[in-house]
């Protein structure tokens, strides 16, 4: 009985040891801008959304509620377009990581108003590479669509470059509330783990 106790907390223990730290992205909700309701684009190499490095050609920065952007954004006022007017563009910053930690990275996505159609978001992390994907029926003010991604990668370096791209020239997805956080034992649960180390040694002992 006490071998069975004892396996179910190291599997409890392996189950939730994770937890996850600080959002290592700046202005990952694009909140922080020098935008103006007359001026919906913004060009490659422009400062205006910081944190962020902005390459290719030109991308869209949306701010709730305007004629030009019906939907609201996931978090805050602001969401982005990278296949802006016209596109494509790729936003990219540096993320201060640890060799050999494990990192997530999270947003939100859905696709362009007006069209349905499926919509890509390629991302890199280092030398790691995923795709975001998916199908969106027009998106309307009362059901925007957002949906949640997420992915894992390993940093390899101190400095870890994310890079979001979108390819589409006019049309693409829209992103919002990009988080990179750490994956990071759970204190809880590391003092589970030392429970369980406990009783496997107080068993031997007793043996
Ligand atoms: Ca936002």
């Amino acid at each position: 009985m006490l071998d069975n106790a004892v396996r179910l907390l190291f599997v409890v223990t392996i189950a939730n040891s994770f937890a996850f730290g600080a959002n290592l992205v700046t202005n990952g909700s694009f909140e922080t801008n020098s935008f103006t309701q007359s001026q919906l684009g913004v060009p490659a190499g422009s400062n205006s959304v910081p944190g962020w490095t902005i390459a290719g050609t030109d991308l869209d920065l949306y701010r709730f509620p305007s004629i030009h952007d019906p939907w609201p954004a996931q978090d805050g006022l602001y969401s982005v377009q990278l296949a802006g007017t016209p596109g494509p563009s790729s936003i990219q910053q540096d993320l201060a990581t640890q060799v050999g930690a494990e990192y997530v990275l999270s947003l939100f996505m859905t696709g362009h108003p007006f069209i349905g159609a499926t919509w890509k978001l390629d991302v890199m992390a280092g030398s790691e590479a995923t795709v975001f994907s998916g199908f969106w029926l027009d998106p309307i003010p009362s059901d925007p669509q957002w949906r949640s991604f997420s992915w894992r990668f390993t940093a390899t370096s101190p400095i870890t470059v994310l890079k979001l791209s979108d390819t589409n020239q006019f049309f693409g997805a829209i992103i919002d509330n990009i988080q990179v956080t750490a994956v990071v034992p759970e204190p809880s649960t590391l003092a589970l783990a030392g429970l369980g180390l406990a009783a496997a040694a107080l068993r031997l002992r007793r043996r």
